[in-house]
Order: C-alpha cells, then sequence, then structure tokens
C-alpha cells in the first residue's frame, strides 16, 4: 500500500511524505529560478550571531506543505480533518465526569487520533511564499503539567508530522513536576519511539515560566540549535506552520513571531477559524487580549491578510526567537512565578530593547482555550497572578505604573504585606540593555492606548464657592477660577491623590480639618474617592480614610475641612477640568 512506513530523520514516513522530501530536496537544488521571493527577502542579512556556522549565499524554495495527513490513517476517525465531534446523550456522564482532568472534553479528545488532519486555514497565498533554504533550525520547547495524554501526544505528532525534518532539531518536553502517573514511565515509552523526543524531568513544580527556562537551557547543549519555539502543551499545528517563523527570525534576528493561534474548541474538539487581522494587545491592568487592526492602518499600509501583524504584546505561549536573542534579553525575569505575566514581560523587554513581535498569518496553530487552570498552583492563583505583574510593572512601566496599580491594584502597594521580591537583577538588565522608556513603547508601539497619566487634571472647581482651589504657602484656600495660576493646577492621580507637584492633599488626624503631605502611593490616607464621568458633574471628594468623609469648602472661601458627606451641600461638590477616564 501507500502508506509503507519508512524512517528518515528520526521521522516515520509514508509514500506521500517520501514525495514530499522529495521535491524538498529539488526545490532545495533549483532555487535559483525564484528571483522574486513574496515576503521582502534581504538576502544575505542573515544573523549577525558569529556562533553559527558561515552561512551559504541564500537559495529560496516554496513553503513546504508538508502536510503529511492529507489522507489520514483513518478518514472516518472522531474528529477527523477538524470536525467536530459529538458524544452520544448516554456518554454526556463520561464527558463530566473527565472534564476536569483538562477543563475540556478530554473524553473526547482521547477518541480523536492523535495525528488527525486539519484543514489548511491559511490565506491562499501562504502555499506560494517563499523562504530561505538555509533557515535556521529549532528546538520546539513544550513545558507541561499534568497535561491531558491525548492532546500532549497530539501536539507533539502536529510538530513531528507538520515541520520540514531538516528545521527541526529535537522536541524538549519539559515535565513541570507532574502528578499523573501516565506522564512518567507511559510518556517515556511512548516517547521513545521518537528520537527527537527529549524529556526534562523537573524535580520541584517550577510553573510554566521556569519551565520554559529549563527547556531553553537544554537546547542550549548538545543538540545545539539557533531558533527556540514555544509552544503550549495541548496545541495542533496546522500545515506549514514552522517555515514562516523561521523565516522571519532569519531576516531579523530580533524578530520575535508568533503563528495565528486559532480556537480548538473545548467542548467538541473542532479546529476554529479565527478572524484576520488580530493583534495581541493590553488593557489595564495589564490584561491580555485581541484587537483587529484597525481598517485605516491596513489601508495605509497595503496589508493583505498573509502580511505579518505587528503586535503591542504577544499571548505568551507560541512564539519562535533566536536563542542567542533570548539570552541577550536576559530571557524571563526567572522570579515570575507559576503562571501569568511573563508574556506582558517579554513583549515590553522586546520592543523597549530593540525587537518587534509579529503574527504570522502563515503560520498557524490550534489551540484548546480552557476556561480554567487544570493544574493547581502552589499558592493562591489570583495572588500568584498579581504578583508577577507587580514585578513586571515595577521594572517596565515608568510612570505609568500607577495605571497598573490604579486599576484595582493599590493594595499590592502595601508591601508589608506582599512581598514581590528583589528586581535588582531585572533593573539592572533594563539598563545595561539601554532600553527605551515606557513612553515610547506607548508612543510608538501602541499608541492607540489610552494612558492618560493622571485620572483627571486642571483646577478644581467648588460649585458652592464657583471659585477654585488654589496652594498657596502651604495653605489651601480659594481665588476666582484662572487656568493661567499654577497654583490652581492639581492632578488627581491613579493612586487617587491630589496632587500639585508633590504636595498631596491628606486629612488631618482629629479634626477634620487637611493636611499638605509629601505625596505618598503607599499611603492610604491619602487617598481620595472622586467619581465623574463628565465634566457637566461635580462630585464629592471622599477620604477613603477617616470613616469616609466629604472634602467641602469654606463657606468664605479661606479654607478647606472634612464633613459628614451631604448630597445638597454644593461646598462638597467639585469638578476638576479635565477627566480622562
Ligand atoms: O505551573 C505550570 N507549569 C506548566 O508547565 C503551569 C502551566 N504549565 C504549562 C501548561 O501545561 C501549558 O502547556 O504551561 C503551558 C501554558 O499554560 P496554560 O495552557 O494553562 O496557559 P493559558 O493557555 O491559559 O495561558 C496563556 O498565558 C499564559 C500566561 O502565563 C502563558 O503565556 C500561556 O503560554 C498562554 N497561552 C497562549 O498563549 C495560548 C493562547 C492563549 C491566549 C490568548
Ligand atoms: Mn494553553
Amino acid at each position: 500500500s501507500s502508506n509503507v512506513d519508512v524512517k528518515e530523520n528520526g521521522l516515520t514516513m509514508n509514500q506521500e511524505q517520501k514525495k514530499e522530501m522529495a521535491i524538498i530536496k529539488t526545490h532545495l537544488n533549483i532555487t535559483k529560478e525564484f528571483t522574486k521571493p513574496v515576503m521582502k527577502l534581504k538576502v544575505g542579512e542573515a544573523s549577525k550571531d558569529n556562533s553559527t556556522a558561515v552561512r551559504k549565499p541564500a537559495g529560496v524554495h516554496r513553503v513546504l506543505s508538508l502536510d503529511v495527513t492529507v489522507a489520514p490513517r483513518n478518514a472516518k476517525a472522531v474528529g477527523q480533518f477538524g470536525q467536530a465531534a459529538f458524544v452520544a446523550s448516554k456518554e454526556n456522564s463520561e464527558v463530566r465526569r473527565r472534564w476536569d482532568e483538562g477543563h475540556f472534553n478530554v473524553y473526547l479528545s482521547d477518541q480523536i487520533p492523535v495525528d488527525r488532519a486539519l484543514p489548511d486555514t491559511r490565506p491562499e497565498m501562504c502555499a506560494r511564499n517563499l523562504v530561505h533554504d538555509n533557515l535556521p533550525s529549532t528546538s520546539v520547547i513544550f513545558c507541561f503539567v499534568d497535561e491531558v495524554w491525548s492532546t500532549l501526544l497530539r501536539s507533539v505528532h502536529s510538530v513531528l508530522n507538520r515541520s520540514p525534518p531538516h528545521l527541526l532539531k529535537e522536541i524538549i518536553l519539559v515535565d513541570d513536576f507532574s502528578t499523573r502517573d501516565y506522564l512518567k514511565a507511559p510518556l517515556d515509552a511512548y516517547m521513545s519511539q521518537f528520537p527527537k523526543v527529549r524529556i526534562v524531568r523537573l524535580k520541584e513544580r517550577e510553573g510554566l515560566i521556569r519551565a520554559r527556562l529549563a527547556g531553553a537551557a537544554v537546547a542550549k547543549g548538545k543538540y545545539s540549535c539557533e531558533v527556540l519555539t514555544f509552544l503550549d502543551s495541548h496545541v495542533e499545528c496546522n500545515v506549514g506552520w514552522l517555515e514562516p517563523l523561521l523565516e522571519r527570525v532569519y531576516l531579523d534576528r530580533k524578530t520575535v513571531p508568533c503563528p495565528v493561534i486559532e480556537v480548538i474548541n473545548d467542548k467538541d474538539m473542532s479546529y476554529m477559524l479565527v478572524d484576520n487581522f488580530q493583534r495581541g494587545i493590553f488593557k489595564w491592568p495589564l490584561v491580555f487580549g485581541w484587537s483587529t487592526v484597525p481598517a485605516d492602518y491596513i489601508k495605509k499600509h497595503n496589508l493583505t491578510i498573509a502580511d505579518p501583524i505587528r503586535c503591542p504584546v504577544m499571548a505568551g505561549g507560541l512564539f519562535s526567537i533566536d536563542k542567542n536573542y533570548f539570552y541577550e534579553l536576559g530571557s524571563y525575569d526567572p522570579g515570575l512565578d507559576v503562571w501569568g505575566g511573563e508574556n506582558m514581560e517579554i513583549s515590553f523587554k522586546i520592543w523597549m530593547c530593540g525587537g518587534e513581535i509579529e503574527i504570522l498569518p502563515c503560520s498557524r496553530v490550534g489551540h484548546i482555550f480552557r476556561g480554567q487552570n487544570p493544574y493547581k498552583f502552589p499558592k493562591d492563583r489570583q495572588k500568584t497572578v498579581e504578583r508577577n505583574l507587580a514585578r513586571v510593572a515595577e521594572v517596565w512601566l515608568d510612570e505609568y505604573k500607577d495605571l497598573f496599580y490604579g486599576h484595582g491594584f493599590q493594595h499590592l502597594l502595601n508591601r508589608q504585606v506582599i512581598d514581590i521580591g528583589n528586581l535588582t537583577d531585572q533593573i539592572d538588565l533594563r539598563k545595561k540593555l539601554k532600553c527605551k522608556s515606557f513612553k515610547w513603547y506607548l508612543d510608538n508601539v501602541y499608541p492607540d492606548m489610552k494612558a492618560p497619566i493622571v485620572k483627571a487634571e486642571g483646577m478644581v472647581f467648588n460649585r458652592g464657592l464657583r471659585k477654585c482651589l488654589t496652594l498657596q504657602n502651604s495653605s489651601l484656600s480659594f481665588e476666582m477660577c484662572d487656568l493661567s495660576k499654577k497654583s490652581q493646577h492639581f492632578n488627581y492621580t491613579w493612586m487617587k491623590l491630589i496632587r500639585q507637584q508633590d504636595v498631596c492633599v491628606a486629612p488631618q488626624g482629629k479634626n477634620n480639618g487637611f493636611a499638605l503631605q509629601p505625596c505618598d502611593n503607599t499611603e492610604p490616607a491619602q487617598r481620595w474617592s472622586h467619581k465623574s464621568i463628565t465634566t457637566a458633574l461635580a462630585e464629592h471628594i471622599i477620604t477613603e480614610f477617616l470613616n469616609h468623609l466629604c472634602l467641602e469648602a469654606g463657606p468664605k472661601g479661606d479654607t478647606v475641612y472634612l464633613n459628614t458627606c451631604d448630597s445638597r451641600n454644593s461646598l462638597q461638590k467639585w469638578q476638576f477640568t479635565h477627566y480622562n477616564f
């Protein structure tokens, strides 16, 4: 039959694949025919990394589809071709019983072939794109903790089956101290069929960040590769996924490309298309999300659906990076625990220190999005993630870190309670790399991000007096509003401080007066609640300290004090000139 297995480069191939390999080899010899590559190739501008062998003059070839699963072993199998699979209603209790093993339909996943075929979801032109013959090779690193057997296998098979063998140096599985027995001897036994697969076992639960670092350290070793490719352990790499990633790294070693992350449905395991032109972004307080590239940007830059999309941040789990560049950047902050924040860290680091992040529509990988983490956090999940984010904010956000803390994370500033650990190494690294400021990043990489440095600013108008708050000679009084007077300019900060330069308004101990203090973001006494959505409304300014008393203007306009809040008292109603939220 045509399915006789032949082993080459550690891969089991059938006749179809053998043919494909033959085509690869021919392509690699007739490259002179292709003179005008589709992607803007800068031939010869390969990595400046001296540690790799001198590259031969670059020829190019078409992206090899290497779709070994077009004619799958069992076309009728459940979930074949990425189709939705269904379970009979009498099996629903099994589905439910096994759901928590992975927080997706584990019962169904176990019935789907580990090498199922997928629809080739790339834009049409991708198959015609050219890549260099002498692309760097990669180590693929999967970290996992208590991953479901069938999804882990499907992840590995999708890489083995859909990566050109000469570009795949090895697959490193990093077991982050899993507790499940099948991930021990049975996994060793299964993977021993594949010479390219290596398993690294961590002796303690390290979390995905340090697990990736452990995998990368192994990739540095004996089988030294040029590029690291990180993947989650419940993915399916699609046709032609690898070459576009390596091509971008080859063209510019400081480019960090990510595949389009498609969706493997957690209920029916179908492979679902995602919208075009999606880029990775964040919102405050450093929450990752997707957003469509603005239409005018697409027009202005003549973007096609196959062009790389520059992203302010990456999702985190799926990307390729030049190995030496990864280490030049200081890899990840090893002080980040378990899960979360590392995608922000590496994204800011890449952009601010001279690199770029992009999504390549010609590279596509499916990922099972789960509603919950299916593994335990050694410490509280929320606290772990918050702490990671605070580390990132402290090192990378400069004056913008107030926006992070100000969106619900004030409590993290109480360092007596929350220990975010030592940051000296990270801060030194940023200096050493001479990275740009966060403001530069916002202005140049993510200009559509709203990041006003304060919540409100300008004069503070008191409705009862129809005058403005004035800070003069260390005391507060009121004068006719005058925008040109510096003494009338105040900021209402993300930390809820009412601030003029370094001076902040605070309530005075017992007598309900006020005090002027040096501003201190960690001082709860300096925080005032003030809600105002429009400048048409004046609102209370309420101290978050001292029983929620309201700031009130003295009727003669010579002072301010605190009083019991009264919604009818217009001397307690204030409005700033500009509101940024
Ligand atoms: O302690 C851990 N040790 C691990 O080895 C925790 C996790 N892991 C492994 C885990 O088995 C998995 O393979 O690390 C991988 C990622 O963990 P997930 O799948 O629980 O993460 P996620 O998909 O929910 O989360 C996204 O954000 C994370 C933030 O830390 C990581 O960057 C993930 O890699 C990332 N996943 C993706 O980018 C896929 C697309 C998701 C989106 C949007
Ligand atoms: Mn994941």
